[in-house]
């Protein structure tokens, strides 16, 4: 299986996170895409190669083009306004009530206005590893469009979180909707994306919550229970054009394979129905038992049975990295999906 990625993509390195009511040393780090990559070699899993340069023309059919514009130059605004921290935090968002129809002109109402969390700090070259990571899920698409059975762009930072116009969960571009949208634009009709991480891809079905060109499946632990908490309940079936084609499975934390698969198998059947033209997998491997900020159970063999699962498909296959915390495990893991999808 060819692999994606740019080096460049390592160059977004938080040092810290709010979370849990704490800042916290980051997680989305850049030793998580060094694992995979390390595990490729050492499997011989196939060549590793960067990715092409798009225009920002794919990216803006995703994301708003006012978020895109303040993201590039961010980090210049930034220090323009004499700020001297090495990375920057969100604090106050448009909540409820609040009014989301105006533009903050101030820095913090900009951070706030464009994002949904205080866990994604923004640094000096955050937008360049962003974009590349979007690059990387483009060029994915571009060998799928071109043929290839599979192909495994190995974005990071990860994208699923992402929405038209605000950033959070670790996320800035929702790779793995950009790669959709630009499959679509390549002449497929339908794209299913089967989103595997841990934690709900609020992003992904927000992008695709009004069509029934994009068909959004997502197996995650339960929102009233983990991040991102304010979407990803079961009820959730799409709207207008595009309902029926939201796919909810929330799952109470402790989920171990045997439940966890009964999902898998739902959103599998749910899938074919659909038939799609290609299946984008949004490969989260924070499911895995070790990670240290999720709690399912799955195991280094699971991974197996999923990427057997998905080749049984039958269907071109993009895998988009997402998220994935365990970092010793973390290539064992990921390259587990992608060698038992080519041998299925
Ligand atoms: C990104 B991806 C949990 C804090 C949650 C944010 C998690 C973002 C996950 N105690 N922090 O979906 O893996
Ligand atoms: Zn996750």
């Amino acid at each position: 299986m060819k692999t994606i990625f740019s080096q460049d993509q390592l160059l977004h390195a938080p040092r810290f996170e709010v979370s849990d009511g704490r800042l916290e040393p980051a997680k989305e780090i850049p030793t998580r895409a060094q694992m995979v990559l390390d595990r490729i070699h050492a499997v011989e899993l196939g060549e590793v190669f960067e990715p092409n340069t798009f225009s920002l023309e794919p990216i803006k059919k995703v994301h708003d083009e006012g978020y895109l514009r303040f993201l590039e130059g961010f980090w210049e605004e930034w220090l323009a306004a004499g700020r001297k921290e090495e990375e920057a935090f969100p604090f106050v968002w448009p909540v409820r009530e609040l009014r989301n129809d105006v533009v903050p002109e101030q820095i913090d109402g900009k951070l706030g206005y464009y994002s949904f969390d205080a866990g994604s700090p923004l640094g000096p070259n955050t937008w360049k590893a962003a974009r590349k990571s979007a690059d990387t899920a483009l060029t994915g698409a571009s060998l799928i469009s071109g043929g290839e059975r599979t192909a495994f762009a190995l974005c990071r930072p990860p994208g699923h979180h992402a929405h038209n116009k605000f950033f959070g969960g670790y996320c800035f571009l929702n790779n793995a909707a950009i790669a959709a949208q630009s499959l679509l634009d390549s002449g497929a009709k339908k794209v299913s994306i089967l989103d595997v991480d841990y934690h709900h891809g609020n992003g992904t079905q927000a992008l695709f919550y009004d069509r029934a060109d994009v068909q959004f499946l997502s197996i995650h632990a339960d929102p009233k229970a983990e991040f991102p908490y304010f979407l990803g309940h079961a009820d959730e079936k799409g709207i207008g054009a595009g309902e029926g084609f939201n796919h909810n499975y929330p799952l109470p934390l402790g989920t171990a394979w045997d439940t966890w698969s009964l999902a898998l198998h739902q959103s599998l059947e749910q899938i074919k129905r659909y038939d799609p033209d290609v299946v984008i997998i949004s490969l989260g491997m924070d499911p895995f038992e070790e990670d240290p900020i999720s709690w399912f159970k799955l195991q280094s063999d699971d991974f197996l049975r999923l990427g057997q699962r998905l080749a049984a498909l039958g269907k071109p296959t993009l895998f988009v990295m997402e998220g994935g915390y365990a970092v010793e495990d973390l290539g064992i893991n990921c390259v587990n999906v992608l060698t038992a999808f080519e041998e299925g």
